[in-house]
């Protein structure tokens, strides 16, 4: 009991220590990464704040170029609209916990004869890892997508649309909304061919975990935004270098990139473990000499 409490009253010290970083959690709200998202209205248009951007972020991008309704209007670099705008992407590691959030007008249910949401993809130096985001035709039921629903690799026509005479590719089921691959195959966006858009898994690829995950929906005839927002555990990339993250909606005409390397520390549990196992071997040695 005594130690109970002493936990509880350091724990305590711990939660009001104002050197302790606000968390962040996923729930598709990005007030704790310090962004005001401000929604436009049917002709009104929206305007997020960004300027009390959390400023321990490993890294972000902020390119919010057109928040009026609807498909019409100037991206930068193409056109497309606030339903394309991708606007923000910020990476932050806390707890032991890689945390990615991204802001856009992309809706994770778009539907036929528009653009889709596409996979997060991840450069190391352990190669391509992926993460299913869901979304695509149809977009799945309710008011947001979460870890563990349906997945989509869809096809797309030569203007980046997903359309009916260009039917869903399969997708294993096993390819969930919050899933963490590497070894996939990955898909060009529709309209360069240049860029990769959305992964596939195949019968190599190697499933590392599902992440907490969370994609909101918004109101398709206003301005409004959805949220991606994601954590899961450091240990997945153990030991490698991150070279960036990337996203895109299908029709490739705005990109959300972090070029920024980091390399993912060893878990001190295992660190630990490596040292123990270190001096079980020098005991070894010892005794055979
Ligand atoms: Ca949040
Ligand atoms: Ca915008
Ligand atoms: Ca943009
Ligand atoms: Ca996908």
């Amino acid at each position: 009991m005594k130690i109970a409490f002493f936990l509880a009253l350091a724990s305590l010290g711990l939660a009001t220590n104002p050197a302790m970083a606000t968390p962040l959690t996923v729930d598709g709200d990005l007030s704790d990464w310090g962004i005001t998202v401000i929604d436009g209205g049917n002709t009104s248009a929206g305007g997020s704040n960004y300027s009390g951007l959390r400023t321990d972020l490993i890294g972000s991008m902020i390119e919010d170029s057109n928040d009026t309704a609807g498909d019409g209007g100037y991206l930068g670099p193409h056109y497309g609209g606030q339903n394309y705008d991708a606007e923000f992407m910020g990476w932050a590691v806390q707890g032991g916990q890689f945390h990615v959030a991204i802001l856009t007008g992309q809706r994770p249910d778009s539907g036929v004869n528009r653009y889709s949401p596409g996979d997060l993809r991840i450069e190391t130096s352990l190669g391509t890892f992926g993460i299913e985001v869901g979304g695509g035709v149809g977009g799945g039921a309710g008011t947001a997508l979460h870890e563990g629903d349906a997945g989509s690799t869809y096809n797309l026509n030569s203007n980046g649309y997903t359309n009916t005479s260009n039917p869903l590719l399969a997708t294993n089921a096993a390819q969930v909304a919050g899933s963490i691959w590497s070894g996939t195959d990955w898909i060009n966006d529709a309209v360069t061919n240049t860029v990769p858009l959305q992964m596939k898994i195949n019968s190599s690829s190697i499933n590392h975990g599902l992440a907490d995950y969370i994609y909101t929906r918004n109101d398709p005839n206003s301005a409004q935004h959805s949220v991606i927002e994601m954590s899961f555990n450091t240990s997945i990339f153990n030991g490698a270098t991150i070279y960036g993250m990337y996203w895109l909606p299908s029709c490739g005409n705005d990109e959300l990139k972090i070029e920024q390397h980091y390399s993912v520390p060893e878990p001190a549990p295992l660190a630990l473990l490596g040292i123990g196992l270190l001096g079980l071997g020098l005991t070894r040695v010892r005794r055979r000499g």
